[in-house]
């Protein structure tokens, strides 16, 4: 059996962060193995956080092992493996603005989490409820339009369909991601937002679309949108 080229860990029940690397891994039909959904596949990502892999351990999933390279943080992984399945174009100022702006997209994502836990994530959700709804909205009247307020002015600065211009990239997955999972926890928040981010919802439907993206979000490969991960439907959170 020859080694798969790229080699995702994350845990195998939820979209969660592992997701902005499967979907740039599916689009380029990259050859990769989801390990932690294969049988023994948890007991060796338990082993490489604990440091098995000899080297720098990674500090939490998504890691993905490509060779003798292991590496983590997602938006790590994704600015590194892009320019391998070609998902990023050529040139500094593209690469550096990419990250820059998965970078931010990370940073929504924590916040996402956060609505849901905004004590921590040591504590359920049913313990810090109160705190809950009161960080959701605050977060979907005034975080979430300005997060996607940015994007929608990055996709017109490109003067193309997608965030660095004509062409797609990894960061277009990415932000395709982030809006389905908003519009998933907080459908009636994002049907308010939706008249104001008219690019933004143009590119994700038309990333839906690409071929092996559109193949794969069909495919069981998709894990559904869950309460155990990161964008979660808790109706109390979305009265606003
Ligand atoms: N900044 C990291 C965050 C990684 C992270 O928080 N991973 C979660 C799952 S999405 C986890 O398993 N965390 C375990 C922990 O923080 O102890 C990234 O973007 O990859």
């Amino acid at each position: 059996m020859t080694t798969p080229r790229y080699e995702l860990f994350y845990w195998p029940t939820i979209q969660g962060r592992g997701e902005f690397v499967r979907l740039a891994l599916e689009d380029a039909g990259a050859p990769y193995v989801d390990v932690a959904r294969e049988p023994g596949g948890m007991k060796r990502m338990m082993a490489l956080l604990k440091g098995g892999g000899g080297g720098l351990a990674p500090f939490a999933p998504p890691f993905l092992r490509t060779g003798k390279l292991l590496v983590a943080q997602t938006a790590n992984v994704l600015a590194v493996v892009a320019p391998r399945i070609g998902l990023v174009p050529r040139g500094d100022a593209a690469r550096a603005h990419a990250h820059q702006i998965q970078l931010t997209i990370m940073d929504l994502v924590v916040e996402a989490h956060d609505s849901h836990h905004p004590i921590g994530p040591q504590l359920y959700y049913e313990d810090q409820k109160p705190e809950s709804k009161k960080r959701a909205a605050g977060f979907v009247a005034e975080r979430v339009p300005k997060y996607l307020g940015w994007l929608e002015r990055a996709i017109a600065a490109g003067g193309g369909a997608y965030l660095l211009g004509r062409r797609a990239s990894y960061v277009d997955l990415s932000a395709f991601q982030v809006l389905a999972g908003l519009e998933y926890a907080f459908p009636r928040g994002m049907k308010r937002a939706a008249r104001s981010i008219p690019r933004l919802r143009e590119l994700a439907a038309r990333v839906a679309e690409r071929p092996r993206t559109a193949a794969y979000l069909a495919s069981p490969r998709r894990i559904a949108f869950n309460e155990d991960g990161i964008f979660r439907r808790y109706p109390e959170l979305d009265e606003g």
